[in-house]
């Protein structure tokens, strides 16, 4: 009930009944499929399925890299579901891993044996290879290139553990950083964006980090649940003996500490973020990259010292997701966002955090360079009673429409 947590909050209130009634369409478009061949319809259909984050923006990029990037991000989502599945044996998952981009010439290949959720890519693996070889050459490169080098970095890191910060950086360039630079090089192929910004690999892989990071510090719980641990050893063993002890309520003090030592890493990469941000000429390319960092930034900032990080799942709410993208469109409106969420954070550092000094010069370093007349800040005013009222008729209206609707695709948490 999406207005019901933002009646609070009269920003998110009219965020969401903008959004609601249109307004979204200003920032996500709606992408045409009528003339497109069976199998391209089909490679949308399973972007739509498969993620939450990202489909939507991807759907509203320009034309001439739309196609792309939804096979980059299905091929991609492919080889992660490969990765990602505990149930295939290490002698098939590695010499697949390593291979997975040469299936992309093979028009028949597919793979049955997933119980992952995301299966469906592997299993019509041949609808997506069929799509990726009809792409420019130049596209099909950067594909496959990409494909290459993190299926290669995945089976480094199969043991399920990440031991230095070093490492921590390894693991998400794979993961992601690549996925940075593989976008960034599309972007300047399709001629949408300058050279540079395929070329300046440490700015696009910091894109990556960040979002990848942020995912990470996150999901801890998930992750534990399942065997996996992404936190890195060099960080956590300062705080306990083993990562599962912070899920232990008796050790919240030092599963905060590591938290926040975390969540600082992370914040070390808004500087890149914003320089590359500053680089991004074409509208659509600007809000693909921008909405998913701002939504980023807002969930570290409700992650920082945040104990619920241990105990389920933490999550921003739909209505401050979409006042964020809405407010993301523009160079200005991301760096007040990007300074509102730091300021939060430098403003709750706990006096007694061992990492209060690192975290207070990142935060200040992030605010010099976020530093615009744009303002982010709600106004923190309270609804009178009677407009909370008409507020709650609304939002009963409300929860109908979006039950018969039904159709919704969101980012980060965000879903009805
Ligand atoms: C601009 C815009 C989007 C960007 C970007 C710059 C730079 C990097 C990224 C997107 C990638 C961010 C990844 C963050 C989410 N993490 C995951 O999905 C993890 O899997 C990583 C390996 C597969 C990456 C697939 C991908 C993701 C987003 C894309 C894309 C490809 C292609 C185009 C556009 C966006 C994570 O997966 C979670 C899960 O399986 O549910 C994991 O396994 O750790
Ligand atoms: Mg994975």
């Amino acid at each position: 009930m999406d207005l019901v947590k933002s009646i609070r909050y009269p920003e998110e209130v009219y965020a969401l009944l903008k959004y609601k009634f249109g307004g979204c369409q200003a920032v996500i478009s709606k992408n045409d499929l009528k003339n497109e061949s069976p199998q391209l319809r089909k490679c949308y259909e399973y972007l739509n399925k498969t993620s939450r984050s990202f489909a939507a923006v991807i759907q509203a990029l320009d034309r001439e890299l739309r196609h792309a990037v939804c096979i980059f991000y299905l091929v991609l989502r492919a080889l992660d579901t490969v990765e990602d599945d505990m149930t295939i044996p290490l002698e098939v998952k590695v010499p697949l891993l390593r291979s997975f981009y040469t299936k992309l010439q093979e028009p028949d290949w597919c793979f049955m044996d997933s119980k992952e959720k995301d299966k469906i890519v592997l299993e019509d693996f041949s609808t997506i290879s069929h799509e990726f070889r009809k792409l420019a050459p130049l596209y099909q490169e950067v594909i496959s290139d990409i494909c290459c080098k993190m299926g290669d970095g995945m089976t480094v890191f199969l043991e399920g553990h990440v031991d230095s910060k070093k490492q921590w950086d390894e693991y998400c360039h794979y993961v992601a950083g690549l996925v940075g630079i593989g976008l960034s090089r599309l972007f300047s192929a399709s001629g949408l964006e300058d050279s540079i910004v395929g070329q300046d690999t440490r700015l696009a892989n910091s894109m990556g980090l960040f979002l990848q990071k942020t995912n990470i510090i996150r999901d801890y719980l998930e992750d534990i649940e399942q065997g996996r641990e992404f936190w890195p050893k060099e960080v956590w063993s300062k705080y306990a003996n083993k990562l599962s002890d912070f899920a232990d309520p008796a050790n919240r003090r030092a599963a905060l500490s590591c938290l926040n030592d975390l969540v600082t890493n992370a914040l070390h990469h808004v500087p890149d973020v914003l320089l590359y941000m500053s680089r991004i000429k074409n509208q659509s390319v600007f809000n693909f990259c921008a909405i998913p960092q701002v939504m980023a930034i807002g969930t570290l900032e409700r992650c920082y010292n945040n104990p619920g990080v241990f105990t389920g799942v933490v999550k921003i709410r739909k209505g401050e997701a979409v006042r964020m993208m809405m407010y993301a469109t523009s160079l200005e409106g991301v760096k007040a966002i990007m300074y509102h969420f730091t300021a939060q954070i430098l403003h709750s550092i706990p006096s007694t955090d061992p990492s209060q000094n690192i975290t207070r010069r990142c935060c200040h370093q992030v605010l010099e360079r976020s530093c615009t007349d744009k303002d982010y800040t709600s106004s923190g005013q309270f609804f009178p009673l009677y407009v909370s009222c008409s507020m709650m008729l609304a939002a009963i209206m409300w929860q109908y429409w979006t039950s018969v609707e039904n159709i919704y695709h969101g980012y980060f948490g965000m879903e009805s």
